[in-house]
């Protein structure tokens, strides 16, 4: 069996973490991140029939949820109350393997939590969310949830209607529209760690791979960890320079014919239905 701490998967978890918490994505115990990975992978260092203990779902939140459409699958997560900034140091103490039980409703834990730890509170909104882009994308692998900074002052100043948002952001860079031209979905403020807002957040991701909590942060889906991160990193930058323009008047922005200039030059499908132009809103489909 081969040592986990030299898998290319945990360590490629462990640099993502190190990534958010310098670039203020992660303060404190703020933000997680779950990767399912492939169960031939994992075998490769983990004897998959050896369970460490099985932790329910139920914890510091009581949950209904019922995770048994994602049973047997094995997700790398970090733990609850636990650093960002101490995960790349110490991953055996920050992070777990785990493998949803067959009832849906605990874990079996593969590896790490060795202090005696959990996943992170918000759990049940990660593994909803996993099944709600399976549906749609069966090569999604990665859910993450952090605090950028500008995003987030962006929901105390920005309307939050979701073609706005979306629209504001694709004028902030031009390579907007190519990264998320799915736009991003907002929710109100709402509870976190809660069943309520993993539910709101699952509904949203059956269309969006971003998903804004206002005045809270970020839930962003993809394939892999460089793809999911580069998706947050592009709506941050353009939150970023959303926030620098601050109230100063415009006086030139990315216009919805440069955007469909750029939609045709990469072959990509946008929500037609954000644009506010009649001969672009007529493309939606
Ligand atoms: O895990 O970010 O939303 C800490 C959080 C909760
Ligand atoms: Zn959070």
């Amino acid at each position: 069996m081969k040592n986990i701490l030299e898998a290319p998967f945990l360590q490629e978890f462990c640099r993502t973490a190190s990534n958010m918490y310098r670039l203020g994505w992660d303060e404190r115990n703020g933000g997680n991140i779950s990767y399912l990975l492939k169960k031939e992978e994992v075998a490769e260092f983990l004897d998959l029939n050896h369970v460490v203990r099985v932790i329910p779902f139920a914890g510091v939140h009581n949950t209904s949820f019922d995770a048994a459409p994602l049973a047997g699958k094995i997700f790398l997560v970090t733990g609850t109350g636990k650093y960002f900034k101490n995960v790349e140091r110490d991953p055996a103490n920050n992070i777990g393997i785990v493998r949803i039980a067959d009832n849906g409703k605990e874990v079996e834990l593969l590896w790490g939590y060795e202090d005696g730890g959990r996943f992170t509170s918000e759990f049940p909104a990660h593994m909803m969310s996993h099944i709600a882009r399976l549906s749609v994308d069966p090569e999604n692998r990665v859910i993450l949830h952090c605090h950028p900074t500008n995003l987030l002052a962006m929901t105390y100043v920005h309307e939050l209607d979701e073609a706005k948002f979306s629209h504001t952001l694709w004028e902030m860079s031009t390579e907007c529209i190519v990264v998320f031209p799915d736009g991003v979905g907002v929710l109100p403020w709402m509870l976190c760690g809660t069943d309520t807002i993993g539910m709101a957040t699952a509904e949203k991701m059956k269309e969006f791979r971003t998903v804004i909590w206002s005045l809270h942060g970020v839930y962003g889906a993809g394939k892999n960890l460089d793809e999911c991160f580069g998706l947050v990193e592009t709506c941050e930058k353009a939150a970023t320079i959303y926030n620098i323009i601050g109230s100063r008047p415009i006086k030139n922005t990315l216009t919805e014919d440069n955007m469909k200039e750029l939609i045709d030059l990469f072959g990509i499908s946008p929500r037609y239905d954000f644009f506010v132009e009649e001969k672009y809103r007529k493309l939606a489909k």
